[in-house]
């Protein structure tokens, strides 16, 4: 990692408001690094963020896109009549040259403003689950009428099962780094469930599911709350991009209804807890029920089961070819990640009965 002045000669080449002196490293996401600017007074300013280009190699696409998006929204707000705007949308701030980001010859920067007085969490209660369940919703309606073919696909057939499991299946048949022995049982119990997880492609293939734009990593902490619980904004927007709706249901069920850990060492931890999935789901109904076609909201239930499926294949995946995507920080932290992802999928298969009978209240 660089040193902070060579973090603070990176910021210079952003128009930026005020002088900054310090910047710390902040959050816990998986793909980008991510670091909080402070000006001389200790005061958080602008997030810098570096670009994994490994991961999102269209650098231009994505800034693009998130250049769309944000500032669709930011009219939808002002439209709304809505005050503290700067606190409700992301600001990017543009580079001195005008582009939405600097190359310094290795890596990609980006800035925008640091929400001032927010928060962001890694798991909720249910009052904060409705609030989430809302706020995506309206992030998928704000969005809706964009034209198709406006946002580039960032990492194209992100959310694809089927293309997951093809990468799987090459994994397997490469067993570039040897763990394929070792992963057996896990591998078995993934295939046994393929053909039933791939039910939105098949959907789609037969005109009865369209695409919509998707924020496609909703996880609780890609939401940022005031100090009265109520969501500001959300943020990390990377890939957000044309998909299956069940995307932006699933992740959140996947992470804020877990009551573990997405790593969780201890199994035992990692539960469903009903009372975050009927609020979010409540919340996100409120906001998404306008624009859901019956078949999307009968499958709700089914998004979390298939993005904990996906994320556990992802997982594996990644574990079979030597940890080459995912940030590790021990040298089983993939096997780890898989064994909780699929504990939690169990669980959420035996509470499947339950969710779908909630859901009839909206059918
Ligand atoms: P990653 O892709 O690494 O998950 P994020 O964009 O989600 O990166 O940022 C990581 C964390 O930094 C978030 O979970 C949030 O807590 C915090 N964060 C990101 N952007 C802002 C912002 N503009 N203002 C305040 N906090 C932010
Ligand atoms: C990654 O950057 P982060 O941690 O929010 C990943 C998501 C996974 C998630 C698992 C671009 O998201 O798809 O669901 O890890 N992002 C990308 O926690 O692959
Ligand atoms: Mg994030």
């Amino acid at each position: 990692m660089k040193t902070n002045e060579q973090l603070l000669a990176i910021l210079d080449q952003f128009t930026l408001a005020e002088k900054v002196t310090a910047t710390e490293p902040f959050g816990n996401g998986h793909i980008n690094d991510t670091l909080k600017v402070s000006n001389e007074h200790g005061e958080p300013r602008y997030i810098l963020q570096r670009i994994n280009h490994q991961i999102f190699t269209n650098v231009d696409m994505l800034q693009n896109n998130i250049h769309i998006v944000t500032t669709h929204i930011r009219t939808k707000l002002e439209q709304q009549g809505e005050t503290d705007i700067d606190r409700k949308v992301l600001t990017f701030l543009p580079a001195r040259d005008g582009k939405l980001y600097h190359f310094d010859g290795d890596s990609y920067w980006r800035v925008c403003l640091f929400i001032p007085r927010s928060k962001g969490y890694e798991e909720v209660n249910p009052a904060y689950s409705y609030e989430a369940g809302k706020a995506f919703g309206n992030f998928q309606a704000m969005l809706a009428d964009l034209p198709e073919g406006t946002l580039g696909e960032t990492i194209p057939n992100f959310h694809n099962m089927e293309f997951r499991l093809q990468q799987f299946h090459e994994a397997i048949k490469a067993n570039p780094a040897g763990r394929l022995a070792e992963v057996k049982e896990l591998v078995e119990e993934m295939e046994k469930r393929a053909e039933k997880m791939c039910i939105q492609e098949q959907l789609h293939r037969e005109g009865k599911l369209r695409k919509r734009t998707n924020h496609c990593d909703t996880k609780v902490n890609n939401i940022l709350f005031d100090e009265d619980g109520k969501v500001l904004c959300v943020i990390d927007l990377d890939t957000v991009m044309p998909g299956f709706v069940l995307s932006d249901i699933g992740d959140f069920i996947r992470t804020g209804a877990n009551t573990g850990a997405e790593d969780d060492e201890h199994l035992e931890n990692i539960g469903v807890n009903m009372d975050i999935f009927s609020a979010y789901t409540k919340g996100y109904m409120e906001t998404a029920q306008r624009f859901l076609t019956p078949t999307e909201i009968r499958l709700l239930p089914y998004g979390g089961r298939l993005l904990t499926y996906m994320q556990t294949v992802r997982f594996l995946t990644d574990y079979l070819n030597g940890d080459t995507y995912y940030k590790i920080h021990y040298p089983t932290h993939n096997l780890q990640r898989t064994h909780a992802q699929y504990k939690l999928l169990q669980c959420l298969e035996e509470k499947a009965a339950e969710m779908d009978d909630f859901m009839t209240q909206w059918l």
